[in-house]
This record gives C-alpha cells, structure tokens and sequence, in this order.
C-alpha cells in the first residue's frame, strides 16, 4: 500500500472514533451521523435519514468484514484490513459519499456552497485549514461552489490504497 493511502487511513481511523475509545463501536457511528446531519439544517427529511443509514450501513459492513476477534469493535489493526480489499467495501463506501454529498446540496442543483462543505467537513472532525485546501483542489466555480459528483468522487478516491496526489490528500497535510 501507498504511504499516502495509509496515512489517509490513519486519519479516517482517528476521526471516525467519534467519542475517543482507541476503536470503532456501533456508537461512534450514531455520534458522528448526528453531528453531520445537524451541520446540515437546511437539508431535506429524506437526505437526513439516508446520511444516517449510510453511517449504519458503514459500521455494519466494517463490522462484519474486519472485526477478526468478533468483539464488537475494531482495532486500528483490524481496521487497516480494510485498505488491502477495498472492493468489499465499495457499495457501502458509495452509498455513504453520495448520502454526505447530496446533504451539501439541499436546493437539488447538483453544486455544493463552501460554507456547507465547510460545515459537514468539521462536524467529521477535519481541520479548517484542510478543508478550504481540499474544496480550492476540487476546483470551484467563480461563485465558490463544486459538483456533488466531484465531491463523491473525492470522496471514494480518498479509500483508494492505491491512489496518491489526489485532492484528498489535502486532508491528511499539517497545515499552519
Ligand atoms: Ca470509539
Ligand atoms: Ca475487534
């Protein structure tokens, strides 16, 4: 595997431990999808309600496919596993992106203001800084908005092992 891709992992792995265990249960995934769907008021029932089945759907498929000891949590060791076979994880991974994507886009017109982005990217636990320099790699628009699809794009890439200078990047960079 690709440095870049493990330190993506690394950080994903930090973040998605919402309530600081040291490893992934069922309740950093309720913690993290209600905090997402609150930085998002604006957002529709349906959208809302898809973000959080996704984040269910996304813990029960880690669960099923790397808890190795059947403990009911995930070990950063366990977890890791995840990147050696990702097309276990592929349906989960693009239900999760186009849920989170198409909750920055409440209006439907398929283009997401940085101001939402910015948002449902802290409720994740990402630093500002790596935010504004993901969405400026995504490429925006002269009034500072980008594609959904470029966003859930960004978003698969970012679990891809053997991808690397990719956007998604920006995320895992130390930034003053
Ligand atoms: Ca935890
Ligand atoms: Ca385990």
């Amino acid at each position: 595997m690709r440095q870049a891709a493990l330190d993506r992992v690394k950080l994903i792995f930090t973040l998605l431990d919402a309530d600081g265990t040291g490893s992934l249960e069922a309740e950093d995934f309720e913690l993290m999808a209600t905090r997402v769907v609150a930085a998002s008021p604006n957002s529709g029932e349906a959208a809302k309600a898809a973000m959080l089945a996704a984040f269910r759907r996304y813990w029960t498929t880690l669960a099923a496919e790397l808890d190795a000891n059947r403990d009911g949590r995930i070990t950063f060791e366990e977890y890791t596993a995840c990147v050696l076979s990702p097309e276990r994880f592929d349906a989960a991974l693009t239900d999760f992106a186009e849920a989170l994507a198409a909750l920055g886009d409440p209006n439907g017109d398929g283009l997401i203001r940085r101001g939402l982005f910015v948002a449902l990217m802290v409720a994740i636990g990402f630093e500002r800084a790596n935010i504004d320099a993901l969405f400026d790699a995504f490429q925006p628009s002269d009034d500072d908005q980008i594609e959904v699809s470029v966003w859930a794009a960004g978003i698969k890439d970012y679990y891809s092992p053997d991808k690397a200078g990719i956007p998604g990047d920006h995320l895992v960079e130390v930034r003053g």
